[in-house]
């Protein structure tokens, strides 16, 4: 009887979720690994090492390691600082170009163990895994393949001593939300290039930390969005092909890697990776350079708000802690979001979500990406209306594609109106793990959301209307 009862509930739930049609799928799908990350959005980043302290942005390897002595170093401050930001986690440059450990390793002898920093006995990812954990946030490290330090930097042994500093700090410091590997190859201190033994670095992280999503250029996890501004594409896919390319100077066009390939073999999503300052290091003639709140708002739009995560440099100073104008810059940035996204118009207003005589509102407003919408095959003939009871002044639409199934919508178009009379168009293309798009503030009692082409039947599991500051949204026209 329970049995029947669970089969009669679950066929009501297929068709209470549209169209029952079978589903022709979409080629490449996230692994669990891939869709947590996802999840995280936007995170930290964490350059510190001895270039904070030389001013450089590339050490050169032959830094003294007492160069290295944060005065009043407190990773807890960071993560409060990350925590009100409403940043998910954070990645340390564990080890930068320069080589210099910020962990006791025993692989090098260029680390905090031979600096005079708390008489070589501080642990700068001991500290910071631990922090993370006291907040709540997720813990991530960079891993420099390129070492301008390490005596076996060029040799066959270099590609050991890499392997043994990715055990190393997994064992000690893990587990992690992501591990990042530059792509940058240069020499090193005998003047020779590493042939980086990539195979079996990727088959070290699986084997070691097989929950533990990896970044470089083409991932195998995660992928670089292209550029270091932050911005993925308009169009952005999930989707990248690999065959052919490395990492680093190999990697695709950087197009393809803000774009993503449509019928890319590989689901590798994109981040899009930024500093808060012109410099990945801390230095204090750029203060007054500290991206304003707008500013990373904009970021946010054109990243978080194209499907791809957001990971956001803020460096610590030579204290060893973040510096009042960056931390002041996150906390605006924070309350811009806040303001922004607090209410949805649709929910505020009661507002009614259909698909023909369906109603849907509750499957596409209840914040879970396993309750969707499912437009059907004869999708280009149907549209979902969202009908508000009061006249609404709007100009940002949130939609997401439940992304576990894979990324299908090719293009759509949105239709904004007023007693039925047309008053705005967007005419756009991928949705992804969710797309933010704004516009000139409008009146509007009405949006029509059209799908017009999908790779198979396309799937919307959350819509949400916003009115945001509407100075917010000319600036983000004005950026393009
Ligand atoms: C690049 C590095 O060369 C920069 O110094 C910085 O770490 C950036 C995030 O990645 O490849």
């Amino acid at each position: 009887m329970k049995r029947i009862l669970l089969i009669i509930v679950s066929i009501l739930n297929l068709i209470i979720a549209g169209y029952s049609q079978s589903d022709t799928g979409s080629g490449p799908l996230p692994t669990a690994r891939q869709l947590n990350w996802q999840h995280a959005n936007f995170y930290l980043f964490v350059h510190f090492g001895p270039n904070t302290f030389t001013n450089l942005e590339w050490g050169k390897g032959s830094e003294q390691e007492a160069v290295f002595n944060p005065t009043a170093l407190d990773c807890r401050q960071w993560c409060r600082i990350a925590k009100a930001a409403g940043a998910k986690g954070i990645i340390l440059t564990a080890k930068h170009h320069d080589g210099f450990c910020l962990w006791p390793s025993a692989y090098s002898l260029h680390t905090v163990a031979q600096s005079s920093w708390r008489n070589g006995k501080g642990d700068v990812l001991k500290e910071l895994s631990e922090a993370c954990k006291e907040y709540g946030l997720s813990f991530g490290v960079y891993l420099s393949p390129w070492d301008r330090n390490h005596p076996a930097y060029g040799t066959p042994a270099y590609n050991d001593v890499f392997v043994n500093m990715m055990k190393e700090v997994v064992a000690r410091y893990g587990p992690f939300f992501e591990f990042w590997w530059d792509g940058a190859n240069g020499e090193g201190p005998n003047g020779k290039k590493q042939q980086y033994d990539w195979h079996r670095f990727e088959f070290t992280m699986r084997s070691i930390a097989p929950e533990t999503p990896v970044f470089s250029d083409i991932g195998p996890d995660i992928r670089w969005a292209g550029n270091e501004n932050g911005i993925a594409g308009t169009t952005n896919w999930n989707l990248l092909d690999t065959a052919g390319f490395t990492r680093g100077a190999g990697a695709p066009p950087v197009d393809t890697l803000n774009r993503g390939n449509m019928n890319g073999a590989n689901w590798i999503p994109a981040e899009c990776d930024v500093s808060i300052r012109p410099g990945w290091f801390y230095h204090s003639e750029e203060d007054s350079l500290v991206k304003t709140p707008k500013k990373l708002f904009d970021i946010y739009l054109k990243s978080v708000g194209r499907g791809a995560n957001l990971l956001l440099n803020v460096p610590p100073d030579r204290r060893g802690l973040i510096s009042a104008c960056d931390s002041a810059a996150l906390m605006g940035f924070a309350r811009i979001r806040e303001e922004s996204f607090h209410t949805s118009l649709i929910k505020k207003d009661k507002a009614g979500i259909s698909l023909g005589n369906k109603n849907l509102t509750d499957l596409l407003t209840d914040d879970n990406e396993n309750s969707w919408v499912n437009l059907g095959n004869d999708y280009a003939n149907v549209f979902l209306d969202i009908r508000f009871n009061h006249i609404q002044l709007m100009n940002c639409i949130r939609l997401e594609e439940p992304v576990q199934n894979g990324q299908r919508v090719k293009s759509f178009s949105i239709e904004i109106l007023k007693g039925g009379e047309f008053m705005y168009r967007l005419d756009e293309t991928t949705i992804g793990h969710q797309r933010i798009l704004t516009f000139p503030i409008t009146s509007a009692d009405e949006i029509r959301i059209f799908v017009k082409d999908s790779k198979s039947n396309p799937l919307i599991s959350e819509i949400d209307v916003y009115r945001i500051d509407d100075v917010l949204h000319q600036e983000t026209l004005n950026a393009k």
